[in-house]
């Protein structure tokens, strides 16, 4: 096995601002390739050629006509020594955003080409600097939106996920290599490990992968958030509770049953995590046209939701269309809350169900540990562990195992030798998509062009 990078984009110079649009106190503009000093040299005052690399240089960026555009900091880092592996040129300038656009104007007029989306990144990636993965999770550190999730990326940035998935396939490699002989010398059989000896192998192999596949519903979690839905009958307090929850009045209150009409949404951190907080209307059957099809879009959301707060309200005690929606919700992502505890109750609700006020904020952090157990059945995961958060490697993986069931189960059916090393070679091929072997341009195009310009 080995890398095949296929050629993606030309050899030429590119440039791009790497800083975020905007006003700041300082952007910077990178220039990366072959030309890359060459094009400094034409726009900037200073004697580039005789700079060492990665040192800080002051002076002017002047354009064509010899005016002085801005005054900068430049710093040179000549490969391999940078972040695609290139000759790589920072200029630091003035953060306003037409002074940059000008500055990244006069880079371009000196010969350098704007910069694709992710293309220094991938860049990086063609020279080695850095796996596929690992430029994947230079994409999630950016967009981390928690602090479990920034760790996880990092974890990948530094090789933990390429490291499990290249022992995956040293494993069958050697395995695959045991295959091959008996397909080449048939009659003598399986000469270098017994029939038990390689299921055992792969089972072993399969049980990891599985392992990490399972992973991704705990990525997943880390890196996109959760949605969290409130659903109730009218007035149980859905809308008090959101309100609540988010610490400022998102939702409209009244008494009126049937006030919330649509599905609203409130971003939400708790525990770290981000949530996706739905308030929705309460559900009950009517005729009136508006409320029914905000009954059905409450329906809608319920199902789609990742967990769900089934609100009851406490001092009115259970009328049937609450336990119509108790039947008809998932027990295994609803937690059931009963809400108005400040007034006298009808309903005593079970020990150990979640009793709060939302009007006056009692109750509220037994619902958020609840919510906190519900999402970490097993406990939250730990630093170590290495986990999938990426759709991409998710699908290759569960292709990998796919072929490596066939092969498990071919062993143990008899099945000629030559359909078992195409299987074991094709769960190989979809473990190195994870990492970047022998992957086709369509699929690097589909990934670097999902990162900012400048990355
Ligand atoms: N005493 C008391 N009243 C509450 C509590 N929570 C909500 N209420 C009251 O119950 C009424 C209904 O509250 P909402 O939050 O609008 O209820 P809802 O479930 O969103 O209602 P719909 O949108 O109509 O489905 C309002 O008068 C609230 O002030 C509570 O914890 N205690
Ligand atoms: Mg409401």
């Amino acid at each position: 096995m080995h890398f095949t990078h296929k050629p993606y984009q030309k050899e030429e110079t590119i440039a791009a601002v790497a800083t975020p649009p905007g006003e700041g106190g300082v952007a910077i503009i990178r220039i990366s390739g072959k030309e890359a000093v060459s094009v400094a040299e034409k726009i900037y005052t200073g004697p580039i050629r005789s700079y060492k690399s990665h040192t800080a240089h002051c002076g002017n960026i002047v354009d064509k006509e010899g005016h002085v555009v801005d005054e900068v900091l430049l710093l040179p880092m000549l490969a391999p020594r940078s972040y695609t592996g290139e000759d790589t040129v920072e200029i630091h300038c003035h953060g306003g955003s037409l002074i940059t656009r000008h500055v990244l104007d006069v880079v371009i007029a000196a010969g350098a080409r704007a910069a694709l989306p992710g293309e220094f990144t991938f860049r990086a990636y063609m020279h080695g600097k850095l796996d596929l993965v690992q430029a994947e999770a230079v994409q999630s550190l950016i967009g981390a939106k928690n602090e479990m999730a920034l760790q996880e990326a990092n974890h990948q940035l530094q090789g933990a996920l390429s490291k499990k998935i290249t022992t995956f396939q040293k494993e069958l490699i050697d395995i695959a290599a045991i295959l091959d002989a008996w397909v080449d010398f048939p009659e003598e059989g399986l000469e270098f490990a017994s029939l038990e000896e390689i299921l055992e192998s792969l089972g072993k192999v399969d049980k990891l992968m599985e392992e990490l596949s399972r992973t991704f519903y705990e990525g997943k979690i880390l890196n996109e958030g959760l949605s969290l839905c409130l659903v109730g009958t009218p007035n149980v307090g859905k809308s008090s509770l959101m309100n609540a929850l988010l610490g400022k009045e998102r939702a409209i209150v009244t008494d009126v049953p049937g006030t919330t009409r649509d599905v609203l949404e409130g971003e939400l951190r708790l525990g770290g995590l981000h949530f996706n907080l739905l308030d929705t209307a309460g559900i009950r059957e009517t005729d009136e046209t508006v409320e029914k099809e905000g009954i059905r879009r409450s329906k809608k959301a319920l199902e789609a939701a990742d967990l769900v707060l089934l609100v009851l309200d406490a001092s009115r005690g259970l009328v049937p269309e609450d336990e119509q929606l108790l039947k008809l919700v998932n027990e295994e992502k609803t937690i059931v809350v009963w809400n108005k505890i400040d007034l006298p109750s009808q309903h005593i609700p079970p020990t150990g169900s979640i009793a709060i006020s939302a009007k006056e904020g009692k109750g509220l952090s037994s619902l958020r540990s609840a919510i906190d157990q519900m999402i970490w059945k097993k406990g939250p995961p730990s630093k170590e562990e290495v986990l999938i958060t990426n759709a991409r490697h998710k699908e290759a993986l569960d292709a990998a195992r796919l072929s490596l069931t066939k092969v498990i189960e071919g062993l143990k059916t008899d099945v000629s030798p030559e359909f078992l090393t195409a299987d074991l070679r094709q769960a190989l091929t979809e473990l190195g998509l994870i990492i970047g072997m022998d992957i086709t341009e369509d699929i690097l195009t589909a990934i670097f062009s999902k990162f900012c310009v400048g990355k």
